[in-house]
């Protein structure tokens, strides 16, 4: 049998998560996953390919029944990992799984490291780093926009994407090693003007991917909001609200929030972190008052901060000044279900210095503007891309970096060529470029880093 060039020894773990269910995985790899399976099963096993079957897994000292389990072979080079592979569906008791693993480790099986089966799979050359990548983003996907994110990386969008333009960076790369070869003169200044424009579009198609990173790194690393104000404008109620339950305390005795209190929810698939807040005004209170300078932290460390006002109020005055000095990005004016004492001048004062937006927290009146504009605001023009279909976004900071690293080399490429330097130089830089763009899809990393990106996956992914 022909072997692949990695002929790694066999690996198990179990691939469900921990505690109870009704099934528990554990997945074998490599070389000698069917000879392990039939030492655990004290039997036979050499199942039809792709196929489930039923056995019955005994102790095999007592000869006692373990358990019973629907068995899946998938045969090298067809498996996840491009070896042979065996999942083993147990019932999902950790008692059980544990002791399967630990009979399957004693016939000669390897602990899998985190991340192993997937590494096998990359260098068996079943997916390429990107898709690799993208199976462990949808395992910690924390919004279904995320986790769609992530699918659509795995299905190889951005690796499709890529590909066109390392065929075209070779394709100059090609022409320009023959001109050092071959041509004694200088390059026609026609066909100057000519590959500065191919530059020129290909240092376009890699920015747009580049630019997509601002909304791709909002969705995967979400955002922290804080709701301040004075007290009793309603800040718990509209943090209750937002989430959709009654994680605060709301009462109308001014100062019920003492300390912040956070919790996360996704707006339009973004994961933002929502933090209520004390109240903000001088007090005697020692607790109060630590609560208070809780509330500045909190509002500091934000990415956006949400100013809530009493539209009940007779005036603006009072809690305008108490959120003074905050970097205010937007105004929920709170409480609009009772009268409405606002003047058309104090709206106009609040929204000089951020958009206004009229809520109540009772009624939920308010809330889905209240909302889209926080989204917008986050999102920017990066929410375009939210498109079904639309180009690849970029959610990852290594991929970011290679992006500009490439960018940065076709850059100096096309000046050099401009200022009339040799073929040479530009050529060294387009190598370069090339070489940033493998480091995506994995072609070009070095086996260490290959490794530390494989280690932050999950033990039997
Ligand atoms: N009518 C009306 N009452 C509201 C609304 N939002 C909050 N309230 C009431 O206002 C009072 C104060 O609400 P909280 O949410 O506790 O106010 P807070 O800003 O968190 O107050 P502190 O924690 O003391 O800073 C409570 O009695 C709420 O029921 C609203 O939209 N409409
Ligand atoms: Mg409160």
């Amino acid at each position: 049998m022909s072997r692949s060039p990695y002929d790694f020894d066999t690996i198990a773990a179990i691939a469900t998560a921990p505690g109870y269910g009704g099934i528990g995985v554990i997945r074998l790899s490599g070389r000698d996953a069917l000879t392990l399976t039939s030492r655990l099963l004290c039997a036979p096993f050499d199942p039809e390919p792709q196929r489930a079957s039923l056995h019955s897994i005994p102790n095999p000292v007592s000869g006692a029944l373990l358990d019973e389990a629907i068995i899946t072979f998938f045969k090298a080079p067809a498996s996840f990992t491009g070896e042979d592979v065996v999942e083993i569906s147990c019932h999902g008791s950790p008692v059980v799984l544990a002791e399967v693993l630990r009979l399957l480790l004693s016939f000669g099986a390897r602990a899998a490291e985190p991340g192993e089966f997937s590494l096998r799979a990359f260098l068996n050359g079943r997916m390429d780093l990107a898709q690799a990548e993208a199976i462990r983003d949808l395992i910690h996907s924390r919004t279904a926009y995320q986790a769609q994110l992530a699918a659509r990386q795995l299905r190889g969008e951005l690796s499709q994407q890529l590909q066109p333009l390392k065929q075209r960076l070779i394709d100059l790369i090609v022409h320009f090693e023959s001109a050092v070869e071959f041509v004694e003169d200088d390059l026609d200044p026609l066909d100057i003007a000519r590959f500065t424009a191919e530059l020129d579009d290909i240092c376009v198609q890699i920015s747009r991917l580049a630019d997509s990173f601002r909304f791709g790194r909002i969705v995967r690393n979400g955002i922290r909001l804080a709701i301040i104000g004075r007290p009793n404008v309603g800040k718990s109620s509209l943090f209750n609200a937002l989430l959709g339950r009654n994680r605060a305390i709301v009462s109308d005795i001014p100062g019920t929030t003492r300390d912040t209190i956070s919790e996360t929810f996704a707006v339009h698939g973004i994961p933002v972190e929502l933090v209520d807040t004390a109240g903000i005004r001088s007090s005697e209170d020692r607790i109060e008052q630590l609560g208070v300078e809780r509330t500045y932290s909190a509002a500091t460390d934000a990415d956006i901060v949400v100013a809530v006002l009493d539209a009940s109020a007779n005036s603006i005055g009072d809690d305008l000044a108490q959120v003074e000095g905050f970097p205010v990005d937007l105004f929920a004016v709170n409480k609009c279900d009772l009268d409405f004492r606002l003047s058309d001048n104090d709206l106009h004062v609040l929204e000089a210095i951020a958009p206004v937006v009229k809520v109540s927290a009772l009624t939920g009146d308010g809330l889905q503007p209240l909302l889209d504009l926080l989204y917008e605001r986050v999102a920017g023009s990066g929410a375009v891309h939210r498109t079904p279909g639309g180009d690849a976004i970029i959610t990852s900071e290594r991929h970011f970096a290679a992006l500009n690293e490439s960018l940065g080399a076709l850059r100096q490429a096309r000046s050099d060529l401009e200022r009339g330097f040799t073929e040479e130089i530009a050529l060294a830089n387009l190598h370069a470029a090339l070489k940033a763009l493998g480091l995506i899809t994995g072609e070009t990393l070095i086996d260490d880093i290959i490794h530390r990106i494989f280690a932050t996956f999950c033990i039997g992914k």
